[in-house]
């Protein structure tokens, strides 16, 4: 039976912006009220699915969200007319009106955590929303992204969906960004790593003091418990609570896996030396490249400011591996210095691919934020719902979409134009017509 990974990326939505909202991610707060193109976002983000597309790669689309969230504002207490409630907002409340517009949700690592077939207990794909509780914008994105996993992934007798895990820090969930598989093969059961910042319910534990830790270690076993994981499948792992206070606020900004290598910062966790043994003794026999890169080679901050870590690593067709890096590494002497050699050692990865993604980065979003990875058989595959997976047709009608109804340039002030409103929602209708995804959004469904 044929097994693939599927990466979907998050298409960035209209509203794309820089508000600063983000404690904690450096890009987020450095380039707080910079102008930004929603246009350049979301055809960035298009070229890098299509570039893996042409590599042999599956590659999907996930949709993104209703911005400016009208229905969070009324919750609010905003009333009137759509426009009122944006004018009264960005009058009265400036900072709570920013963040029920951003475009966050292109951050598709951060949608869900997803558990292929192989691992769970009933032989199904489960997803599980995240409920991104620790920053408020982001907090209004599970409903909604569940609608999308489930126009997206809808043939029950594969796939499984949970809603998304009480809305409280207790339970912080970040998805797939704090999660990482390992796996001879992705149609065999592997070992699935959960990385947390800090014990929600134990304040004794070490925790960050800067910044805060957004993942839970009692939101990883909520996940894996319903996800039907056996505990012979899992590894918990705590995040480095240093890192976190050096601006590494998602586990993959520090670390990322693919198939049997496991590519991280010296400094990426709290007890390396037990979580390396407890990973590789539940993968098995066969030998789990641990590719460390070390302090002396590329600095924390280098690699926060470059993302050298939240690249992705891909199995291509001819079963070499590579790495997807932004164009932020290469410019970086240490970090494409570093990659140069990493190609010519003995694992696995044999290639480095550069994409700019300057867009999405700038908010503190590399290559790997952008995509949730699906293992999958031929068969699950056959049940995905195939308009939103990425081929020749499907890139240019996206394309031609996103030059109608995007604009090039938008400032922050600009999102309270009940205009940039309109064209989000016709725009958006347009696309669950193109996806086929059905009416996910609150404007289709009031
Ligand atoms: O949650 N930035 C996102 C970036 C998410 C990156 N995802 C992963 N590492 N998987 C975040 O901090 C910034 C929005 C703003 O400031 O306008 C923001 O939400």
């Amino acid at each position: 039976m044929k097994q693939f990974e599927v990466n979907f990326d998050g298409l960035v939505g209209p509203t794309h912006n820089y508000a600063g909202l983000s404690f904690g991610n450096v890009a987020s707060l450095s380039n707080a009220n910079a102008k930004s193109s929603p246009r350049q976002a979301a055809k960035q983000g298009l070229q890098k699915m299509k570039a893996l597309s042409d590599m042999g790669m599956l590659q999907g689309v996930l949709a993104p969200q209703e911005r400016p969230d009208i229905h969070t504002l009324r919750r609010l207490g905003f009333t009137g007319s759509d426009s009122s409630v944006l004018e009264q907002a960005a009058k009265q409340a400036p900072e709570v009106f920013l963040a029920c517009c951003s475009a966050s949700s292109m951050w598709t690592a951060n949608a869900a955590t997803v558990s292929p077939s192989a691992d769970t207990a009933d032989g199904k794909i489960h997803f599980t929303p995240a409920n991104l509780t620790n920053k408020f914008h982001r907090s209004l994105e599970p409903e909604v992204t569940g609608r999308i996993l489930q126009g997206t992934f809808s043939n029950e007798k594969y796939f499984s969906h949970h809603t998304h895990l009480p809305d409280n820090e207790h339970f912080g969930d970040e998805g797939a960004a704090n999660h990482t598989r390992l796996c001879s093969n992705y149609g065999h059961a592997g070992v699935e790593i959960f990385v947390y910042g800090r014990h929600a319910f134990n304040a004794s534990k070490p925790a960050p003091r800067k910044f805060p830790a957004r993942q839970t270690f009692e939101a990883c076993q909520a996940v894996a418990r319903l996800h039907g994981l056996s505990d012979e499948n899992v590894v918990y792992v705590q995040q480095n609570p240093d890192v976190i206070d050096q601006g590494v606020f998602h586990n993959d900004v520090i670390s990322v896996g693919n198939q049997n290598v496991l590519f991280y910062h010296e400094q990426a966790f709290h007890n390396t030396e037990g979580a390396l043994s407890e990973i590789q003794s539940k993968f098995g026999d066969e030998k789990v490249h641990f590719v460390c890169v070390k302090t002396k080679d590329v600095a924390v901050s280098e690699a926060v400011k470059t993302y050298l870590f939240n690249t992705q690593i891909i199995t291509l067709p001819n079963d070499d591996m590579a790495i997807i890096a932004p164009s932020e590494c290469e410019e970086s002497e240490s970090v494409s210095q570093y990659l140069t050699n990493l190609v010519n050692l003995d694992t696995p990865i044999k290639q480095v691919k550069y994409f700019d993604v300057k867009q999405s980065m700038r908010n503190g979003g590399g290559p790997a934020c952008l995509r949730l990875r699906v293992a999958m058989t031929g068969q699950e595959l056959e049940a995905v719902n195939n308009q939103t997976l990425i081929n020749d047709l499907q890139f240019t009608r996206l394309n031609q979409w996103v030059d109608k109804h995007y604009r090039d340039v938008l400032l922050v002030d600009d999102l309270r134009d009940p205009q940039l409103l309109t064209e989000s929602r016709t725009a958006l209708d347009e696309l669950t017509q193109l996806l086929k995804i059905g009416s996910v959004y609150p404007f289709q469904r009031d």
